[in-house]
């Protein structure tokens, strides 16, 4: 919106030029996020305890989760809140892939919004039925991977790329859409899985985020891409500024999801974010290096997949529990030890991820 501002401006002082910048739109998106969020947590933490919106602690996790019963939780409304806004403030709204990822967020925060109603209102810790979340979650996925095969006429998204190799990619098709809908829905359950320490899916997020708005930049960058020899997709540079918005709404939401945390995503937060990323990476042609940065949130649903199929197959658990955090709980290590560490995991992660923008 405030680029249209600064366009009308600009004839009167030509210094309203800078806002043109996405660079520029890009900090500020992230900055004006995290001022929002900082601001307005307290607000929405005093507001989601007074409507006694707490969490429901399981009693057969980990004991030491059920002093955390009671937390607010629902905490990624902030979240949403404050990338939206940011997102409104700083991007082009004549930008369509801006407005894809937007809905996917917001879709995905509305099947998680009413699914912590259901829990919380219910007061236990079941809430919105599996198959009527995944059925959600399916008609926005595939939704949005299918607007995006037929707006999108760019050759790209006929292909998937194989990264760390030079111009080697496996044709796609109409194969795209699956992909598409594996890739968002995966990664909204994927965050959602990893979601279950103070701080565990936030900092990962944050720092996936960061890189794929870089991703963003650069494949929309006509000379960039062609540099580094990773494909064009013109338009895509202004997903750059979701992608500071959500560093910037994710840091104003850890300073209150700290070990020992305030506040609590919910499923409203966990499911929209990891939407959010997946859809990103689908417009940014960068699918197989989002697995790798995203490794936190892989290593998380595959050990629940091991520990359901093991269990169902041999009666046997590999993990003392799943997901894979709670196992290292109940080896021993204190909470913020297996936070801290799976962070590190990730950031190295993502910083291999950028390293295959050179590495081919
Ligand atoms: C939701 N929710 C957290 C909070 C957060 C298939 C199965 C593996 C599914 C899995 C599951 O339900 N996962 C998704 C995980 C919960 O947090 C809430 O949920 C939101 C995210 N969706 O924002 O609102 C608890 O996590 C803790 N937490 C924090 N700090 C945070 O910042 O400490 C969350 C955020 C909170 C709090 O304690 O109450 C959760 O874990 O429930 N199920 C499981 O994870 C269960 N695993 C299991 O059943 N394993 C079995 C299976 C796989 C065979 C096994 O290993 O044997 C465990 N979860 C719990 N207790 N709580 C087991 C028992």
């Amino acid at each position: 919106m405030l680029i249209w501002l600064a366009e009308q401006l600009s004839s009167y002082w030509s210094a309203f030029h800078v806002v043109q910048y996405l660079t520029f739109r890009t900090i500020l998106s992230a900055l004006t996020a995290l001022a929002l969020s900082l601001w307005l947590g307290p607000l929405v933490i005093d507001q989601l305890s007074a409507r006694q919106l707490g969490q429901q602690v399981r009693d057969d996790g980990p004991q030491s989760h059920l002093s955390k019963a009671g937390t607010p939780t629902m905490g990624g409304v902030l979240i949403l809140l404050a990338v939206t806004f940011a997102t409104l403030l700083w991007a082009r709204w004549s930008n369509a892939y801006v407005w894809v990822v937007l809905a996917v967020t917001l879709l995905f925060g509305m099947v998680g919004w009413l699914d912590d109603w259901l829990k919380i209102s219910r007061r236990n810790a079941r809430g919105l039925p599996a198959r009527w979340k995944y059925l959600l979650q399916s008609i926005g996925g595939a939704g949005a991977a299918w607007w995006l095969y037929h707006y999108a006429h760019v050759p790209a998204f006929d292909q998937l790329l194989i990264p760390f190799l030079k111009d080697v990619y496996l044709p796609l098709g109409v194969g795209f859409v699956v992909l598409g809908y594996f890739v968002i829905v995966g990664s909204s359950n994927a965050v959602n899985l990893t979601d279950g320490l103070d701080g565990l899916a936030i900092m990962p997020t944050v720092m996936v985020a960061a890189a794929l708005g870089i991703f963003a930049y650069l494949t929309g960058h006509a000379v960039f891409s062609q540099y580094l020899f990773i494909p064009y997709v013109p338009g895509a540079g202004e997903l750059a500024v979701i992608g500071g918005a959500m560093v910037g709404a994710g840091l104003g939401f850890l300073w209150f999801n700290a070990y020992p945390a305030q506040v609590f995503m919910g499923d409203v937060g966990a499911l929209a974010l990891g939407a959010a990323l997946g859809t990103m990476a689908l417009i940014v042609r960068q699918e197989l290096v989002f697995m790798l940065m995203s490794g936190v949130f892989v290593m998380e649903t595959v050990s629940v997949i091991l520990q359901v199929a093991s269990f169902k197959l041999t009666g046997r658990r590999i993990f003392r529990m799943a997901p894979i955090h709670h196992h290292f709980e109940l080896k021993g290590w204190p909470e913020p030890r297996v936070i801290v560490r799976f962070w590190i995991i990730a950031f190295v992660l993502v910083l291999i991820g950028l390293a295959s923008l050179k590495l081919r």
